[in-house]
């Protein structure tokens, strides 16, 4: 996740139609793709919405679902949960703290579950601790993915942080990953930790967030957006924001870990364009045109499939592909996994 600073709105000038149909959603802006297949033999996905404006992660204040018969024709099922779930409808959302982040949804024993960050203002005592907002990992049902899900619990104990996904084994064991780096069996409940979390380990040592787990072959394979290359201000050397993005993933015979760091699954890019330098060899192609990243992956008559997100459908409308488009402007894309020996995925290219 990156600085939020300079987020220009530029216009949409350009009105010819996207000439791809990847991005697999075109009517509105979606984000943060969690995809499973349901017991209907669809695909369905969670995603984030990025406001039809842009203006940065603060605006983002609703899930919807979608699903698909085939990875290719996708119908929009609406809002599932709204900001106004979360905060009532009295209140208004104050920025930042009241933003809906990357999802995940889940079909278990008869339910739908939906887990998302909710953050908490903590440390208004009277004046004497400061405030600190924190994300913690909250969990709503339904009976349907396409029906309105209601909240059930806005703090998983001992979750803190964005970003969860959840991963049901072969045996029926439920773990849930949040918060960049961790890991953690879920109970039954669906609503609780079933033991202490585990830091994820992979062998490169970079910054994580966005965890997803797939398994094959017997392997537990995690995939997650790092941060490398150089400090986007050289002035803080130790800061995460570095000036290049990709999902890379890591192997285990545990979905808890240690990982094997395994390489890239998508290609390399510049970020920051927006608020950043630009790297020097930077070009303006569709698929790189993205300044963060979060990947899902999922299997679909016996293919993996990787969702992600670029905002190459945002830089299209306004300039055809001649800037970066805008940073919340982004939209769910999706391609083949090819795994090239029973041990390696071969990047991802659009
Ligand atoms: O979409 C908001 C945030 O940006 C997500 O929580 C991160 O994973 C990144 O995609």
């Amino acid at each position: 996740l990156f600085s939020l600073s300079g987020l220009a709105q530029k216009k949409n000038s350009n009105t010819t139609p996207y000439p791809y149909n990847n991005p697999v959603i075109q009517h509105m802006y979606t984000a943060d793709a969690a995809p499973h297949v349901m017991p209907d033999g669809k695909v369905w996905m969670v995603t984030s919405v990025d406001h039809e404006n842009g203006g940065g992660y603060s605006t983002m204040h609703k899930y919807h679902t979608f699903s698909s018969p085939d990875m290719v024709n996708w119908t929009d099922h609406g809002e599932v949960l709204n900001i106004y779930d979360v905060i009532g409808a009295n209140e208004e959302p104050e920025g930042e703290d009241w933003a809906l982040w990357a999802p995940d949804m889940i079909y278990y024993n008869n339910k739908y579950y939906l887990y998302f960050p909710v953050r908490i203002v903590l440390g208004e005592d009277g004046g004497e601790g400061n405030r600190e907002v924190i994300s913690y990992t909250a969990v709503a049902v339904s009976d349907a993915p396409d029906k309105h899900f209601k909240i059930i619990s806005k703090k998983i104990e001992g979750t803190r942080g964005i970003d969860p996904a959840v991963f049901i084994d072969d045996d029926g064991e439920r773990y849930l990953y949040y918060g960049q780096h961790f890991g953690a069996k879920l109970k039954e409940n669906m609503i609780e930790l079933d033991g202490e979390p585990v830091k994820m380990e992979v062998d490169d040592n970079r910054f994580m967030e966005a965890i997803w787990m797939n398994k094959k072959a017997g392997k537990y394979w995690i995939s997650y957006h790092s941060h490398y290359g150089k400090p986007v201000n050289p002035e803080n050397p130790d800061d995460i924001n570095r000036d290049k993005s990709r999902l890379d993933y890591g192997i285990s015979d545990s979905p808890l870990g240690p990982f094997e760091y395994k390489g890239p699954l998508n290609f390399e890019l510049g970020v920051n364009v927006q608020n950043g330098p630009k790297l020097p060899n930077y070009e303006y192609v569709p698929w790189r045109l993205y300044q963060s990243n979060h990947g899902g992956i999922v299997e679909f008559h016996g293919t993996e499939y990787l969702f992600y997100h670029t905002s190459a459908l945002s830089s299209w409308r306004q300039d055809s592909f001649k800037g970066p488009g805008t940073w919340t402007q982004r939209s769910v894309c999706i391609d083949k996994i090819e795994y090239s020996d029973g041990e390696t995925i071969r990047p991802v290219q659009q």
